[in-house]
């Protein structure tokens, strides 16, 4: 049964290559319209905050993400004391 269809044979985008919803998204059809479904990932990733030895601070998500940083907080300790 087709649940949706995005017009490709893609995994990864929300509707599979064998036309079922992926985990996380939602689609919306639109072949009323002419147009392919569009699908949107409705599901926010989450993240697991690790300090390991020599204080390196990382952050590991549990799905692929865009992250920009804003504001000047990145500070690495070779940094301080200087002007
Ligand atoms: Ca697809």
């Amino acid at each position: 049964m087709v649940e949706c269809d995005d017009g490709n044979n893609l995994d990864g985008d929300g509707c599979s290559a064998d036309c079922k919803v992926e985990s996380g998204y939602s689609c919306t059809r639109r072949t009323a319209q002419g147009l392919p479904d569009l699908c949107v990932d409705v599901v926010s990733p989450t993240a697991e905050l690790h300090v390991a030895k020599g204080n390196l601070l990382q952050v590991q998500f549990s799905e692929s993400v865009v992250y920009a940083f804003k504001g000047n907080f990145w500070e690495r300790e070779k940094d301080r004391g200087k002007s």
